[in-house]
């Protein structure tokens, strides 16, 4: 689970920028969009300016967590220098480590001061500005949901939806070893709760 520290440097994030180009590893998963579509749902409640800018195309069977009004942009070198020269934070979600961002690698390694990573597998030694990297948390998805609800912020349906994917994916639906105690009996539950969804899978 995240500490004081953790949720410290992500409120000063907070105070301190409100332009934000969000990304993650290649061939993403359910953690890496659930996490992206929670975390830029949460940004943009607060006024915040985000993008998405993903090395590949999300999944056909992940498209439903996309909004409408936020599409998945596919990196593309020329389309997207001004976009990462003007963002104030990179935010890397679901991946630390440098050599998993295919085609994104080498303006990441560019702005690596003013990225800001969030993630739960263990690398050490990351180039990144500023880690949230906790390998206790069983998924992407749950440390975003510690963060933002401490805040005080309580995810509306979408970015629930958003979040338990990325939870669900990451545990096999509770079932994996990765599967903390924190994390199926708060996370998603408190999530569900939060947001008054019934028509979310039970576990
Ligand atoms: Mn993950």
């Amino acid at each position: 689970m995240i500490g004081a520290d953790h949720h410290a440097s992500f409120r000063s994030l907070l105070e301190r920028h409100r332009r934000f180009v969000l990304t993650t590893h290649v061939n993403p998963d359910g953690d890496a969009i659930g996490s992206e579509m929670g975390l830029a749902r949460f940004l943009r409640s607060r006024g915040a300016e985000v993008r998405i800018v993903n090395q590949d195309p999300t999944p056909e069977t992940l498209r439903f967590l996309e909004f409408e009004d936020l599409p998945v942009e596919v990196y593309d070198e020329r389309a997207h220098v001004d976009a990462f020269a003007q963002a104030e934070r990179l935010i890397l979600l679901d991946n630390s480590a440098p050599d998993r961002f295919g085609r994104l690698q080498p303006p990441l390694a560019a702005l690596a001061a003013k990225t800001f990573c969030i993630d739960h597998h263990p690398t050490r030694g990351t180039p990144w500005g500023e880690n949230i990297i906790d390998d206790a948390s069983c998924a992407t998805a749950e440390i975003i949901y510690e963060l933002v609800t401490r805040t005080g912020w309580r995810p509306d349906r979408p970015a629930a939806e958003a979040l338990y994917v990325g939870i669900s994916t990451d545990t096999g639906v509770f079932r994996f070893n990765s599967t903390t105690p924190s994390c199926p009996a708060r996370s998603p539950r408190t999530a569900i709760s939060h947001c008054h969804a019934p028509g979310l899978p039970s576990m």
